[in-house]
């Protein structure tokens, strides 16, 4: 049988389109908040292949969405490579800010390989476990957004530092990004060996560079990656997710040749299915709000996107990640809708 979600990403239009959420496993399910009490913390229950399988599945299991989404976090690549990390309860995550060359220099990416086979065990385990509809998607931060939370230390509302310092140290910048590009390498092409059949680049801040930064740090990386990871896998499919790029989103899917297109909540699904190729397919863009509210507000949202993308390659999922106060109930309303077609 054929995987819908893979179909979508090979250029068919497919209808009732392939559906999942980003961060669909997490705290708005009693059944994840229960083994995260188990666990402890986030770190332990990642890096715990049981537990990490059991949650990537829990969705699964509740909702049949069309995919699974590996259940790890982008800052797995910073802890691999020797960062400490520490996700601080309520907080999120903690990382000592990276600033100097000695902090560079103390970063390891021949170590990576081990610390991250707990994180590729889960995958084997998932896919062991996972029906034959429903696709394995690995995922990995892109090196920008990855570099802002290693130099910030912290989220941040404008990652004003990292910002700062790509402009007034170009070389340290670059220097600490082209480990980053090989260290996004390494860790999808491992979890593609693994098991996972699609891979989402999680841009998370693209959207707080300039027009000329953004092609640097942005779409130039994510470039180098995609050619890479064509050159030894031909058939994998690649999502990329510029959040918040606006009017560059063109330039972005040109310039990076990724097979999906993440439209966060503010793109216009109407603008860009006359501006994107229809050989990438569009994923997205309900506003998680929309799903926290529920009602008619999620049923004209909903509509109104499932109008705009209808005939041309699409996968619906949410403009950005669940929230946590979210009723699962309307996730079942919001599938229901979905595939009435
Ligand atoms: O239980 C908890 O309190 C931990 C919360 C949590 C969860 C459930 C974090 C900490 N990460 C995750 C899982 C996660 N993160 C997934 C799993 C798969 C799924 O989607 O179900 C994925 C894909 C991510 C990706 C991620 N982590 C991004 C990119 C997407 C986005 O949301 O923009 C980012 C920026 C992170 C960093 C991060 N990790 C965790 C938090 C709270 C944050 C955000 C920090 C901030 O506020 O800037």
């Amino acid at each position: 049988m054929q995987k819908s979600l893979l179909q979508a990403l090979s250029g068919e239009a497919i209808w009732p389109p392939p559906v999942w959420l980003m961060r669909q496993a997490g705290r708005y399910l009693p059944e994840y908040r229960k083994l995260r009490a188990q666990a402890g913390d986030f770190l332990s229950l990642v890096t715990n292949p049981n537990l990490a399988a059991e949650i990537t599945l829990q969705p699964i299991r509740r909702f049949g969405f069309d995919a699974a989404i590996l259940f790890s976090d982008i800052l797995l690549v910073p802890w691999a490579l020797g960062q400490g990390l520490r996700f601080a309860e309520g907080e999120g995550p903690l990382l000592p800010p990276l600033r100097d060359e000695t902090a560079l220099a103390a970063l390891n990416l021949a170590n990576m390989g081990e610390k991250i086979l707990p994180i590729l065990e889960t995958v084997k385990k998932v896919r062991a476990q996972l029906d034959d509809h429903t696709t394995l998607i690995g995922f990995a931060g892109a090196p920008f957004t990855v570099a802002c939370y290693m130099v910030e230390g912290r989220g941040s509302r404008d990652f004003a530092v990292t910002r700062h310092l790509a402009y007034a140290r170009p070389e340290f910048f670059s220097r600490l990004m082209t480990l980053l590009i090989q260290a996004t390498i390494d860790f999808l092409v491992a979890q593609i060996s693994a098991g996972v059949e699609a891979v989402m680049l999680f841009d998370s801040w693209a959207g707080v560079l300039s027009p000329t930064q953004f092609r640097t740090q942005v779409i130039a990386p994510t470039r180098i990656i995609v050619t890479e990871l064509r050159r030894q896998f031909p058939d994998v499919k690649i999502i990329g997710f510029p959040r918040l790029a606006g009017y560059l989103l063109g330039e972005y899917a040109e310039g990076t040749a990724v097979d999906g297109l993440g439209m966060d909540t503010a793109s216009n699904p109407t603008y860009l299915t006359g501006k994107i190729s229809p050989h990438v397919t569009l994923q997205g863009n309900l506003d998680p709000m929309a799903l926290l509210a529920g009602g008619n507000a999620l049923r004209n949202e909903t509509n109104a996107i499932l109008a705009a993308m209808r005939d041309r390659p699409f996968i619906f999922n949410l403009g950005h990640g669940i929230v946590p106060q979210t009723p699962p109930e309307h996730v079942s309303q919001l599938l229901s809708q979905i595939r009435v077609g």
